[in-house]
């Protein structure tokens, strides 16, 4: 941005002639129009608005200047002694006033259509998770967690040898983008598993708050298809930088055969970057391969808090190298990675990861860092420790995690 700016600075003289928005779409210091009709409404307010800010600057500050200028002691003259003024006051309240109310219209007008989900097309769960988001299709049995892409993931960790500039779209882009169709009503239901969250695409509409125990929600109809980048744009922590959001509008034959696709796919699945599609649930995996696999879902899942040389960040992300937990009983150690600690930033992964991608990390977890148990754990001991999971949720009535 910072590079562009000297760049784009004569960009700004045209901007005030009211010259067609989209010419100045790439000036990235204004908002951008983006791609909806709320996109444009709001551009056009923010535009129009601040013309008017600009305007009573230029009026109240050359007032000033020419005052001091033109009314300077030197020149002799003396300051009147009153100090009340009715007049006065009453012009410095009124217009103030009809100012404010003639920029509150239409910006209600406006305000009024954001919020007004009726009648969409298509409902979308959102999640945020500390640091992904899950999108759950609520008509169609579609659902996902989106991560950040493994280019940008690598990219970041110091000392990767990889130049971030090298990345296409670094800290931009995801696993598996939201796709939707074009031209239909999209309503989004935010929410939060854990702290606050932000969903925000800034072309496709404003921000919504996902808040943990709420369901807020906000809505789009884009009108172009194209690939729309976004953020977290809440504080959520450590890696509020890096869980991105990447929306796909694409044609509705498109939406169709991509959501056909997802119903065939795992439910839940890893995420590409784990590597991890549900193959091989069924196979006995040897050491070395659950190794490899996990040391891939652990640096995807797990080292932004417990670090990738697992001694963590104490005593916020406990180390698990010298976790009683990693160097004791199989069984616990299962439990705690499947279910979480409930009320600390330790989710449960049971939803989120297959019994491949949380046997393999468990095992990576148990052999790595010169712990070298020797335990292989199977996908098998995974299902079969859900299947405990499933019973306790019947029992309680609280399903775990989702
Ligand atoms: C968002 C940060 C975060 C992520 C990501 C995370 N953990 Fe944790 N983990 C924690 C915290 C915090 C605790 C301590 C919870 C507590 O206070 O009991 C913990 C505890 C644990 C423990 C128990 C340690 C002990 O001695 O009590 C294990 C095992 C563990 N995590 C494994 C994992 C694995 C495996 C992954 C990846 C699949 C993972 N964690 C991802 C934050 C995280
Ligand atoms: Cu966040």
């Amino acid at each position: 941005m910072s590079s562009g700016f000297m760049k784009r600075m004569p960009a700004a003289a045209g901007l005030w002639l009211g010259v067609a928005p989209a010419a100045f779409a790439a000036w990235e210091l204004n908002m951008p129009v983006g791609v909806t009709d709320i996109t444009h409404e709001t551009y056009r307010l923010h535009m129009l608005i601040l013309g008017v800010c600009v305007v009573i600057g230029c009026i109240v500050f050359g007032a000033m200047i020419y005052s001091i200028f033109a009314h300077r002691k030197s020149r002799g003259r003396s300051a009147s002694q009153f100090t009340h003024s009715t007049k006065v006051e009453v012009v410095w309240t009124t217009i103030p006033f009809v100012i404010l109310v003639a920029m509150a219209i239409p910006a209600a007008e406006t305000l009024i259509r954001i919020e007004d989900t009726r009648n969409s097309d298509i409902s979308i769960q959102v999640t945020g998770y500390q640091w992904k988001w899950h999108y759950n299709y609520l008509d169609e049995g579609v659902e996902f967690f989106s991560t950040l892409a493994r280019s940008s993931n690598v990219a970041r960790q110091l000392g990767s040898g990889v130049d971030p500039y090298s990345v296409d779209n670094y800290l931009l882009d995801v696993d598996r983008p939201l796709v939707v169709p074009v031209g239909q009503k999209v309503r989004l239901l935010v929410t939060s598993n854990d702290v606050l969250h932000a969903w925000w695409v800034p072309e496709l509409s404003g921000k919504r708050d996902a808040v943990p125990g709420f369901v807020n929600d906000i809505w789009f109809q884009a009108r172009e298809p194209g690939i729309y980048r976004g953020q977290c744009a809440e504080l959520c922590g450590r890696d509020h930088g890096f869980m991105p959001i990447v929306v796909e509008v694409v044609s509705e034959d498109a939406y169709a055969d991509w959501l056909a696709g997802q119903r065939d796919a795992p439910a839940v699945t890893a995420g590409a970057a784990a590597g991890a599609t549900g193959d091989g649930a069924d196979q006995d995996w040897t050491l070395d391969e659950l190794m490899a696999r996990g040391e891939e879902g652990y640096t995807a899942n797990c080292v932004a808090c417990h670090q990738a040389d697992g001694h963590g960040i104490p005593p916020m992300f406990p180390s698990l190298v010298d976790s009683d937990i990693v160097r004791g009983d199989v069984s616990g150690h299962i439990d705690v990675v499947l279910n979480g600690r409930p009320g600390t930033a330790m989710q449960a992964f049971g939803p989120q990861l297959d019994d491949v991608a949380l046997a393999a990390i468990i095992t990576y977890v148990r052999n790595a860092w010169g712990l070298d148990s020797g335990d292989v754990i199977e996908p098998a001991d995974i299902e079969a420790a859900r299947t405990g999971e499933q019973l306790l949720a019947e029992k309680t009535g609280y399903p775990n995690g989702l």
